[in-house]
């Protein structure tokens, strides 16, 4: 069939809108109605040409909600008609990573998926012949999709899909990151470094978690209204200061912060945020996506004194089992997705989504097909 897609035919230049070709499913696959996607840093990531495993040409996206089309053989927890979200970390059950209870990172499908292909070894998605790369397991700027049913998550078909499919990446990750991963304690002292939509859900998972402070920090003072509004009690700009960050929010906390968490991807400030964390048991956590050949550096003294540096993807979920429940979460009014939604674009717009966000000017858009 066709399928109208944004492709990014190459690093550093605007998606094209044009109609793919797209082989229906095969065993253990479904097709997918992409009904919105949202557009992650890490889609501008991949697209800048930064991310070592960005291929191309590819079609990228994977904050997504749809609805199943048409079911492969032997696939038997999905139907079509059900609504879903596509999981860039699979759940299979099976493997030893699902096994273990101690991760969510699935490994089932992980080395074809960083390939840009289906567990098979080959593409589903071509144009004029040539075979396109799939990406992140979810290609979701395509009105059509096939994914592995592994990686998908049926959920309420009376969440609107064109809210919850931000529940995809941004905003569970950053929520998940504070609830799974640092399992914040109330009244704790918790310090948010970026405030884009993965920052600005750290800080609804402060506040879930009862976080006792909560400090956000951005180069960009524009954030900080709708942080204060989501309960940060502090927005502390770097520029402000002549000296280093960790040493503003030491001074401000008397010793420093119970909690960071790095929300940006520059590896500076994940040192900034480790540093800010109070000798003794502060823990930070690094959310953000560096580019290839960067690397972390801090004196290892920072460890050996009770520090803990840790990361999470996808905020820890498990997403088959656990993703559920996060939508019937916001239709409960728990999660707060509208302040997140600065846009409302169509597909041919979709090169105007990462110029807002290059530009500071929306936390997420969101494109309906
Ligand atoms: P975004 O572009 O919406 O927001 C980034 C924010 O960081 C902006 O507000 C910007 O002003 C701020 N910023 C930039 N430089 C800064 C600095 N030096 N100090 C303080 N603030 C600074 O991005 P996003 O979609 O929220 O994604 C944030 C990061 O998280 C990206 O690296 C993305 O790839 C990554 N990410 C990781 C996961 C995961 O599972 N680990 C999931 C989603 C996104
Ligand atoms: N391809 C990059 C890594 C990118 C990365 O870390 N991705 C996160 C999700 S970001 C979502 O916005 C992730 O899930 N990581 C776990 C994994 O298995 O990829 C690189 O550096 O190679
Ligand atoms: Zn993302
Ligand atoms: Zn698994």
């Amino acid at each position: 069939m066709k399928s109208r897609a944004a492709v990014a035919f190459q690093p550093n230049a605007p998606l094209e809108i044009v109609d793919v070709d797209l082989e229906g499913p095969k065993a253990g696959e479904v097709l997918v109605q992409i009904k919105a996607t949202g557009v992650c840093h890490t889609d501008a990531y991949t697209l800048s040409g930064a991310d070592p495993e960005g291929l191309f040409p590819a079609i990228l996206g994977h904050e997504g909600g749809g609805v199943v089309v048409e079911v492969g053989a032997g696939v038997t927890s999905l139907k079509p008609g059900d609504h879903v979200i596509p999981l860039y970390i699979p759940e299979c059950g099976q493997c030893n990573f699902c096994e273990s209870g101690k991760t969510n990172l699935c490994q089932s499908i992980r080395v074809t998926q960083g390939q840009g292909l289906m567990p098979d070894g080959t593409s589903r998605f071509s144009y004029q012949g040539k075979p396109l790369h799939h990406y992140m397991g979810t290609s979701t700027f395509s009105e059509y999709t096939v994914l592995p049913e592994i990686s998908l998550a049926k959920v309420n078909k009376q969440a609107p899909l064109e809210k919850v499919c931000l529940l995809g990446c941004g905003i569970t990750t950053g929520i998940g990151a504070v609830l799974n991963t640092a399992k914040v304690e109330p009244g704790s002292t918790v310090a948010i470094f970026g405030l884009g939509g993965i920052g600005l859900s750290a800080i609804q998972g402060a506040v879930m978690a009862k976080a006792g402070r909560i400090i956000a920090v951005d180069i960009n003072p524009e954030k900080f209204e709708m942080a204060q509004q989501l309960g940060a009690t502090d927005c502390v700009n770097p520029k402000d200061h002549s000296v280093p960050i960790q040493e503003v929010l030491i001074e401000m906390t008397d010793g420093g912060v119970d909690y960071s968490f790095e929300c940006v991807g520059n590896v500076g400030l994940m040192r900034a945020a480790l540093e800010s964390c109070h000798k003794g048991w502060g823990t930070s956590v690094i959310i953000g996506v560096a580019g290839a050949g960067e690397e972390i550096a801090t004196r290892p003294f920072q460890l050996v004194t009770g520090r803990t540096w840790k990361g999470t993807a996808f905020g820890g979920v498990k997403g088959r089992s656990e993703l559920p429940g996060i939508v019937d979460d916001f239709m409960a009014g728990k999660i707060q997705i509208d302040p997140m939604i600065s846009y409302q674009l169509s597909l041919d717009e979709i090169n105007k989504a990462f110029e807002l966000m290059h530009a500071g000017k929306s936390i997420r858009s969101v494109i309906s097909f």
